[in-house]
């Protein structure tokens, strides 16, 4: 039987493993990227690995989530980054110049390479048939060291399509349809090939939008085949070098098949508060909207902004909306202040926003309270927006702009407007200046460390024995959001573990952090796909920090679990899910011999000592995560070796 295109790229990049679906495999990374985010926590992580520089093909540090500078905090962490990057060999993407997906889409993502990034929608890139995929920042920082990055082999599912878009119905709606019929946890241990005959009639930033969007249904990574529509996109980047013709076999074999008629697909929209709440528009037509923010990145290219201009431009926006425009870079930002379009845009009455992440993490824009809020982002998550009581919803540029116009939730068919046509530029804008290169003498670059920047916590080996209290008892689909929240307050703390450690939960139970500190340290106990969303090694590290040795749940998220081994935490699965529903909120658990039964790779018994009965957790590790957990963490481990 042929390969597919995953098969292929994974081969040319195996460095350890069969490629069988769950073997244990590692594959060689040509390119990082990080955002400030998680990228000031990679770096000190990279630095404790004591490498000089790093020894990638290409890796770039964006600046993109932490803009908003009410104090020193976020300045001092873009000049850390800035001057660690011109240290130790990495590009250095500065304030303004866009959202890291859609920057590294249209300046280096490469076709039949691998991207590893600290940020979960990094799969971005996967439009232009990249293996691109998100993970924790220490799985970077060994990245950029020259280590290769292991993962299970995920499954691999082909999305089959057929035919052609009808009018108003975007790219978005090929992944809101999935989302609807897979769920947000139906791609876990998954990737996503796209192929068929509809798939040549998607561009790549029509393309980029669904892979960015697959984080959403938890999947490895998502791809689209490297043909004629790619050569078009790095043409007009002035890219065309980068190209080469990448697909499947003719008698490639795949897992599972999946088929999606194009035509028969409506405007769809996810209503709060999670990305699979997928409904066609016409079925919530008419509720009351008072914001709607067009960015992020996933759909903030320059045919998307320009789709919104088209639409909006010679009308206002309906008295009671704000709405808000953020182009997803500086090449997107100045094509439509040169072409007239932000004119447009402004003309009827957007609030244009600087190129960032902005009010897809609450870095400003929260809505007013209870009130609907339609955005073109990938995540809906309760609270993301900065208001507790949002209602997000998820959808395209030409919904949202149909909402911006007429105040209520609107199918754009009924506008009575001819569908807006935006063809592909033959050269989009080129100035990569503020893209800065790294210094010619690294020796002479010092680091700068402003008072936010606090030196990484660790811990020692595993304990033998675990002991505490259920701190916290909760249900199905946590995010990281929820664990660790982030929004304009919490954010700037991304490089002060003790202070943002506060956090810890605090959505949920605002008095997590105080019960956690006065009994050092305890248990939390979840339902399914612990950990979904983002990649953020905080929802690990401040765990970590405040004593939790072991969390117990039904299922985990990958980059969550992944996460959880790198810092030293058990990620434990129930092995009678009934047992989730005995053990209480305050119960006290005790394991014994942890060290001797990890070893031993065998199951753990938990004890219930407030219970007197006992229960048997499974671990799912595989060898070398069982080193990691025993030496405390990867770094422990890395450094244990220290080889990688
Ligand atoms: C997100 O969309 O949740 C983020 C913010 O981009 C995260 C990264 C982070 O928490 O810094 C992600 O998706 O990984
Ligand atoms: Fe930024 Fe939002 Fe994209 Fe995350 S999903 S990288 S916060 S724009």
């Amino acid at each position: 039987m042929g390969k597919n295109l995953i098969q292929k790229i994974f081969k040319s990049h195996l460095v350890r493993g069969r490629l069988e679906p769950r073997e244990d495999i590692a594959i060689s990374i040509d390119q990082t990227l990080t955002q400030d985010a998680t990228g000031t926590m990679a770096y000190l992580q990279f630095e404790a690995l004591g490498i000089p520089q790093v020894k990638t093909r290409l890796s770039v540090s964006y600046v993109d989530h932490n803009m908003l500078q009410t104090g020193f905090e976020n300045a001092d962490d873009h000049r850390f980054l800035q001057t660690f990057a011109s240290k130790y060999g990495i590009l250095f993407s500065k304030p303004g110049n866009g959202i890291c997906h859609q920057v590294h889409l249209e300046r280096f993502a490469k076709p039949g390479e691998t991207l590893l990034g600290s940020d979960s929608h990094t799969p971005n890139a996967g439009a232009v048939g990249m293996i691109a995929i998100g993970a924790g920042g220490l799985d970077v920082a060994i990245a950029m060291g020259g280590g290769p990055y292991y993962l299970k082999m995920p499954e691999i599912v082909l999305v089959r399509l057929k035919g052609r878009l009808g009018p108003w119905v975007s790219s978005k709606d090929i992944i809101l349809d999935l989302l609807r019929r897979l769920t947000v946890k139906g791609g876990v241990g998954k990737i996503f090939e796209f192929g068929g005959p509809g798939v040549k009639t998607l561009t790549v930033p029509e393309r980029a939008t669904i892979a960015n969007l697959g984080a959403e249904l938890g999947a490895t990574t998502t791809l689209f085949p490297s043909d004629e529509r790619t050569l078009e996109f790095l043409r007009a980047q002035e890219r065309e070098r980068d190209w080469v013709l990448l697909g499947p076999d003719p008698d490639a074999g795949y897992d599972q098949v999946i088929e999606i008629d194009l035509r028969k697909l409506e405007p769809l929209i996810a209503q709060p508060s999670s990305p699979d709440r997928v409904v066609s528009v016409r079925e919530v037509a008419g509720r009351e909207v008072k914001q709607v923010c067009i960015g992020s990145c996933n759909n903030s290219s320059y045919m998307d902004l320009m789709s919104a201009a088209k639409i909006l431009k010679g009308k206002k926006i309906h008295p009671d909306v704000n709405l808000t425009v953020t182009p997803g870079s500086k090449q997107v930002f100045e094509m439509i202040a040169r072409n007239g379009a932000l004119a447009d845009l402004i003309d009827a009455g957007a609030r244009i926003l600087e190129s960032a992440c902005g009010p897809c993490i609450g870095m400003g824009q929260a809505p007013p309270s209870d009130a609907i809020s339609i955005r073109t982002m990938n995540r809906n998550f309760q609270g993301r927006s900065g208001t507790p009581s949002d209602q997000v919803y998820l959808t395209s540029p030409y919904v949202a702009s149909a909402c911006a116009l007429r105040g209520v939730i609107t199918d754009p068919r009924e506008l009575g407007q001819k569908p807006p046509r935006i063809l592909m530029p033959k050269r989009f804008f080129i100035d990569d200046s503020m893209i800065l290169t790294p210094s010619p003498d690294p020796e002479t670059v010092i680091i700068e460390r402003g008072p936010n920047i606090k030196p990484l916590p660790t811990r020692g080996p595993l304990e033998d024995v675990i002991e505490g209290k259920v701190l916290l008892k909760l249900g199905d689909n946590i995010t990281t959001d929820h664990i660790i929240p982030a929004g304009a307050k919490v954010l700037p703390l991304r490089s002060n573990i003790p202070a943002i450690s506060e956090y810890l939960f605090e959505r949920v139970d605002s008095s997590f952090f105080r019960r956690a500190k006065e009994s050092g340290g305890g248990f939390v106990i979840g339902g399914e796909n612990y950990g979904q969303g983002s990649s953020r090694e905080h929802a690990a590290l401040a765990p970590m920090f405040v004593g939790i040795r072991a969390i117990i749940v039904k299922s985990y998220a990958r980059i969550h679990r992944s996460n959880l081994i790198n810092f030293g935490i058990l990620p434990l699965t129930f092995k009678d899910e009934k047992e989730f529903e005995k053990v209480e909120q305050g119960d006290q658990l005790r394991i014994e011999k942890v060290r001797d039964r990890l070893r031993a790779n065998g199951s753990l018994t938990i004890q219930n000592v407030t219970q007197g009965r006992t229960f048997d957790v499974s671990h799912g590790l595989n060898e070398r995560e069982i080193k990691i957990l025993l030496a405390g963490g990867l770094l422990n481990h890395t450094r244990e070796r220290t080889l990688l």
